[in-house]
């Protein structure tokens, strides 16, 4: 019976240490400790022994029992911390490697630069002002001074949806409509940014659909001198604090005196190069007073209320500030271009 219980703790251990599965050790215990195991068993034939013999037996019972039920602890805590290591292992992060770079979206560059030429104004006081796009003739051209039959109204030049509506060529309907729904009092300073549309085959320089910023300031004494002073402001600010502006007569039907406004060029400082075409000047927008026409039509007496405006096209300012050569990148949404301008 000794032999046997020495044999039979041999072949536990020596499970218990081939065992390499938790499983495996639940299955040791299971033979050799339970109820239906072998040392059960040899506890059976115990009733055969003497009564000095007992207790002995009793003893070296209980003696294998612990040796096989202690290592059994020992190799499940094993194996319970080598499962535990393991997972460790598996789920470590290396803190120290580079993080992954996420990829974010970024602003189109056309919205870039109208947003910064709206943030400039709305610093200077100016609210935006919106309107439709599907304009009538009357607030695209009558109430601008363009009487039907002006050459600047002709078909094709303009979409056309019917003889009274069209999509709008320029946003001056919108300074027109909020002039008239002030009735012809009390100041307006606003800017309308948006999208217009031209008759035109697209090229390099022409988009039959671009964006225009257009600006209206109405109030009484306003003048000239208040227009140049804007524009100057507007431009250094845009452009840099080094930019000198000219103001170039020009004919605007809507406006009187009309002008268009230079900046010295950024990349020649005024020397000449491709950029300003050799002039050292460089082309950045329309303006002039409000014609006292303009202001009769909205409702406005030019003895007691005067204004001035300006227009501009954001592509033009987003083709020079980033030397885009083709306005129709901005609208083709080309992967390619647009991912030039990720935020820095
Ligand atoms: C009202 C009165 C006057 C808006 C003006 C310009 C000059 C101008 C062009 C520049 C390039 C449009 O983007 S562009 O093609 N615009 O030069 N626009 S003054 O004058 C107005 C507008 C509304 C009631």
């Amino acid at each position: 019976m000794e032999a046997r219980l020495q044999e039979l703790q041999q072949e536990a251990l020596a499970k218990i240490e081939a065992a390499s599965e938790l499983k495996e050790l639940n299955d040791v215990r299971v033979a050799y400790l339970g109820k239906k195991g072998p040392i059960t068993e040899v506890l059976r034939g115990m009733g055969q022994l003497s009564a000095e013999e007992r207790p002995r037996m009793g003893a070296l019972v209980n003696e294998v029992r612990e040796a096989i039920q202690s290592r059994l602890e020992e190799k499940v805590a094993q194996l319970e911390q080598a499962v535990i290591e393991q997972k460790l292992a598996a789920e470590t992060i290396d803190v120290t490697l580079p993080g992954r770079p996420v990829q974010t979206g970024s602003h189109h560059p056309l919205t870039a630069v109208i947003e910064e030429i709206e943030d400039l104004f709305i610093g200077m006081g100016y609210e935006i002002a919106e309107g439709p796009e599907v304009e009538k003739d009357y607030y695209n051209f009558e109430a601008l001074n363009l009487p039907k039959g002006h050459p600047a109204r002709d078909m094709q030049d303009s979409f056309y949806i019917t003889d009274e509506v069209l999509l709008r060529t320029h946003t001056s309907p919108v300074q027109a409509r909020t002039m008239e729904k002030q009735g012809g009092k009390g100041p307006i300073k606003i800017i309308c940014p948006g999208k217009v549309y031209r008759r035109d085959d697209d090229d390099a320089t022409h988009s039959h659909q671009f964006m225009q910023i257009e600006g209206l300031v109405i109030d009484k004494n306003i003048r000239m001198s208040d227009l140049k002073g804007t524009l100057q402001t507007f431009a250094k600010k845009m452009f840099g604090d080094e930019r000198e502006i000219r103001l170039r007569p020009s004919f605007f039907p809507f406006t009187e005196p009309s002008v268009e406004m230079d900046i010295s060029c950024m990349m020649c400082h005024g020397k000449g190069c491709g950029t300003c075409k050799g002039t050292g000047w460089i082309e950045i927008l329309g303006a002039g007073m409000v014609h006292p026409n303009v202001l009769r039509m909205a409702g406005y007496d030019p003895a007691e209320y005067q204004g001035f405006a300006f227009g501009m096209g954001p592509e033009r300012i987003a083709m020079l500030k980033y030397g885009v050569d083709d306005i129709r990148h901005f609208y083709t949404n080309d992967v390619r271009f647009l991912q030039q301008f990720k935020r820095a």
